[in-house]
């Protein structure tokens, strides 16, 4: 899988290509490429926002750097049969980012993010980015973050766990939280009891067909108490 991300801040995203990319960098599974939108700058000053039409505070991000690297990113050494990237646009306005969306992006051949800052980014660009490939504006949930980086950063993790030999990648991906709809059952370690503080029995019987029963009963216990949500409709999503 390729992946570029257009960011005003692209050191953000050193930390990221370390820890969860090193293997899949070097053994060619997954090519990650972060670049500076402004390099698709011609003035002096590097300028990227501008004033918004209609007044309001603060700045939105011109049109003309995304076109251009949009146009350098899209067309890059295409796959014969490639339909044009998937461009993602992180967004408080877009659709809720989920296990399922991780999944669907993890299939892609090329995922192209882009990081807006200010308030956000000139419509037009999104209608313009249609024209290369499919455009997704995609929420990271219901808060509102200073820009695109840190909801790229927990995308890329949870889509680039999801492929094979990408570090953290796990042997088993089914059991987790929110595969299988629930969230997951509590872990415990050694010692056997901590500070008065004993495992479960069940855990240290032996007895497996036992303890795969208590762990599905702790899930549902968890998500009614937790995230009742999860359990409210099974035909939702
Ligand atoms: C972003 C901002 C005021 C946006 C600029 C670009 C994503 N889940 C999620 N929360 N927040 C984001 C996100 C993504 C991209 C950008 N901002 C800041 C500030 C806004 O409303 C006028 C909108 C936030």
């Amino acid at each position: 899988m390729r992946i570029d991300v257009l960011s005003i801040f692209p050191t953000y995203f050193d930390g990221l290509a370390l820890s969860l990319l090193g293997k899949a960098q070097s053994s060619g599974i997954l090519d990650l490429t972060v670049r500076d939108l402004r390099d698709w700058t011609s003035d002096r000053h590097r300028t990227v926002d501008d004033t918004p039409y209609g007044g309001g505070a603060g700045m939105v991000m011109k049109p003309e750097p995304w076109a251009l690297a949009l146009d350098d990113l899209a067309s890059a050494a295409p796959s014969p049969s490639e339909q044009g990237p998937t461009i993602i646009f992180p967004s408080p306005a877009g659709e809720v980012f989920t296990q399922a969306t991780a999944r669907d992006l993890s299939t892609r051949e090329h995922l192209i993010f882009g990081c807006g800052r200010y308030e956000g980014i000139d419509e037009r660009v999104f209608e313009y980015a249609s024209s290369l490939g499919e455009v997704r504006l995609i929420s990271l949930g219901d808060y509102v973050l200073n820009g695109g980086e840190v909801a790229t950063m927990a995308m890329i993790e949870a889509i680039g766990r999801l492929i094979p030999g990408v570090v953290g990648n796990p042997e088993s991906l089914v059991e987790e939280s929110h595969e299988d709809g629930l969230l997951e059952y509590p872990s415990y370690t050694k010692p056997s009891s901590w500070r008065d503080r004993p495992v479960p029995d069940v855990l240290l019987s032996g007895n497996h067909k036992a303890i795969a029963a208590w762990r599905r009963d702790q899930q549902i216990e968890r998500t009614r108490a937790r995230r009742p949500d999860l359990l409210a409709d099974e035909s939702e999503d």
